[in-house]
Parts: C-alpha cells; structure tokens; sequence
C-alpha cells in the first residue's frame, strides 16, 4: 500500500544519493606574455592550433600581452595536455620561450 508522504515510516527517510556527476573535467589552457616571442608567431600558434580567426588570434594574443595571460580554450585533460604539448613544440622548433600551461576549470 502507498505510504503518504507524512506518515511513511522510517526505511524511506533515506536519501537517495545523488548520481555522480558524469561530466568530465575540463582544463583551461592558458598562454603567458613574454617579452621575446613575437606576436606574428603567438598569432600563428592561436591559428594553427586553436583555430582562430585572424582577428580573434591577434585580440587573444593582444590580452595576453597586455595581462600577463589569457584563457585560449577550454578542452578535456587529454586535448588540453596534447594542444600544451603543441605550442611548446612549436615555440621549441622557432626557439621562442612562449609558455603555456593547464589548469582544471
Ligand atoms: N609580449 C610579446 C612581445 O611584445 C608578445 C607576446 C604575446 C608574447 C603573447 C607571448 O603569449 C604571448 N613581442
């Protein structure tokens, strides 16, 4: 027999657990100003590998060199270590000391 919802007894006093969520982690990948590198090539980099437009690479590569830093894009552990990987590749072929880096959301 249904039990009304003020008289039930005590079993039913549990909480469900809540489901764990099922989103993955997401990592911010961030790029850092330096003075060396130059800004055609942070350009580039934003381009190539994340898939800007010309305007958006030169604004996002613009922050960066005015702020110290900037978020350029926000991905899974493992495409945010791959892309991390691929702008220090880039940057180690050109000898550029371009840094970038991961941190989760
Ligand atoms: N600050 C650099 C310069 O004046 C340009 C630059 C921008 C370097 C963004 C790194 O992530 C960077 N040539």
């Amino acid at each position: 027999m249904p039990q009304d919802p003020v008289h039930r007894d005590e079993t039913d006093l549990a909480v469900k657990p809540r489901a764990k969520s099922q989103r993955p982690p997401m990592y911010k990948v961030m790029l850092l100003n330096d003075d060396f590198t130059p800004m055609e090539f942070v350009v580039h980099v934003l381009e190539r590998l994340f898939a800007m437009s010309h305007a958006q690479a030169i604004e996002i590569m613009l922050t960066v060199h005015r702020r110290g830093l900037a978020v350029v894009g926000v991905f899974s552990h493992e495409i945010a270590e791959t892309k991390v990987a691929q702008v220090l590749e880039l940057a180690r072929r050109q000898q550029h000391p371009l840094q970038c880096t991961m941190e989760k959301e």
